[in-house]
């Protein structure tokens, strides 16, 4: 029997190439998705470069809240296409990512905000896509534990209640990725700093990385957090400013809490996990910074405000709190596709707080467009020339805990 249990990789390391027909900056649910996507199509001799550990950067620091229950037609349709993904993936990449679809509630404590859900709600059902608003009734059937007295000082009215939405196990969705595309043949390089993009007469011809420099066809800004500053280095800027968000799990407590809750009043969200841990954040610290430090002041606010919605949780103890980096656009949507006048450099990038959700079907659009060269419909409204020609897609109020 000894070498029957020979460990299993999950993915290959591999000698890094001189050239790759594509090389990828940035090793987190975006990259793996689009390596995975292209290996897929046929295409070889692709590299994913990453200056930590795979899934290092807001891959896994998001709170893996899944749901399409979006503000523009052209939001809701694509966050869609990748809710639809995530419900197989699954079987689809032989890896049980844990998606939990227990229902996503948006709360309302105004009129104002019923009938901005209202609209949601709508735009939602047109494009095929389940949300609806919902009364203090049927709340208290979902979510027994939320305070629908009058006690808190902004009572919930109602809510937008979205079915598919839930959360998933995120390490485990950048795993599943990183195993099959290693699988395909897509080399995957931890630890390598990309430092500078080789480019002239309006081509990209390769980059610069701490272990030296590697020739490509085409070179695409996967990252999240950092995505101005690799696009610095073909002397592109891009209209995104980086702030921190921060989040914090408090210890595992029996199960209670089906649905994922939001407030945008209450600036706050909960969900709790399969292991039975509260996961809490907010919106975007309102400053702008790389800073990955979280801070007192964060979580004295979050713990306030989420027992304005759940007060049976007031001695539950915080276990850990953390931060990432959001690339946030003015309009609170992404922006892919190709850089007019720079031939063989992609964007994926401006994923502010909706990143992770996307990963599935950003990375097959991606692919898509470099495997073919056009530009797939549904993500034609998130290219770059929107900010010149002010097609802008106005997103925010239905991002994260955005108001
Ligand atoms: O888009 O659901 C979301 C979200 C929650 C926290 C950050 N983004």
């Amino acid at each position: 029997m000894i070498g029957v249990f020979k460990r299993l990789k999950m993915w290959s390391p591999r000698p890094l190439k001189k050239t790759y027909d594509v090389v990828i900056i940035g090793a987190g649910v975006h990259g793996l998705a689009t390596a995975y996507e292209l290996a897929r199509r046929g295409v070889r001799n692709i590299a994913v470069l990453e200056r930590y550990y795979i899934g290092a950067g807001s891959s896994g620091r998001n709170t893996a809240i899944i749901r399409s229950n979006y503000r523009t037609p052209e939001g809701v349709a694509f966050y869609d296409q990748s809710v639809k993904i995530y419900e197989k993936m699954s079987v689809d990449l032989d890896m049980n990512v844990m998606f939990s679809q227990r229902g996503h509630l948006t709360f309302a404590h105004t009129e104002q905000a019923i009938a901005g859900l209202r609209v949601r709600a709508e735009i939602n059902q047109l494009t095929g896509v389940d949300s609806r608003v919902i009364y203090p009734s049927e709340i208290a059937r979902l979510a027994p534990a939320v305070d629908l007295s009058s006690r808190p000082r902004f009572p919930v009215l109602a809510a937008l209640y979205h079915p598919p939405g839930g959360i998933i196990r995120h390490d485990a969705v950048v795993w599943a990725y990183a195993r099959a595309a290693s699988r395909l043949g897509v080399d995957i390089h931890p630890f390598t700093t990309v430092t500078g993009i080789n480019h002239g007469g309006g081509v990209v011809t390769g980059v610069d990385t701490s272990r030296g420099a590697i020739g490509a066809g085409t070179v695409v800004n996967s990252t999240a957090g950092w995505a101005s500053t690799i696009a610095a280095m073909v002397g592109l800027r891009l209209p995104i400013v980086s702030h921190p968000l921060q989040a914090l799990v408090t210890e595992p407590l029996k199960p209670f809490l089906d649905p994922v809750l939001v407030s945008a009043t209450l600036n706050v969200y909960v969900s709790q996990t399969d292991r039975g841990e509260l996961v809490i954040g907010a919106e975007i610290d309102p400053y702008s910074s790389y800073s990955n430090r979280s801070t007192l002041p964060f979580m004295e606010a979050s713990a306030a405000h989420v027992l304005e919605l759940l007060p049976s949780i007031s001695s539950v103890k915080v276990l850990r709190q953390w931060a990432g980096v959001c690339d946030m656009t003015p309009d609170y949507s992404p922006i892919m596709g190709f850089v007019p006048g720079l031939k063989g450099f992609v964007l994926d990038v401006g994923w502010g707080t909706y990143g992770f959700k996307a990963g599935p079907i950003s990375g097959r659009c991606i692919a898509e467009l470099i495997h073919t060269g056009v530009t797939p419909d549904l993500i034609k409204p998130f290219s770059i020339t929107r900010f010149a020609s002010g097609e802008m897609l106005g997103e925010k109020a239905a991002a994260a805990v955005s108001h």
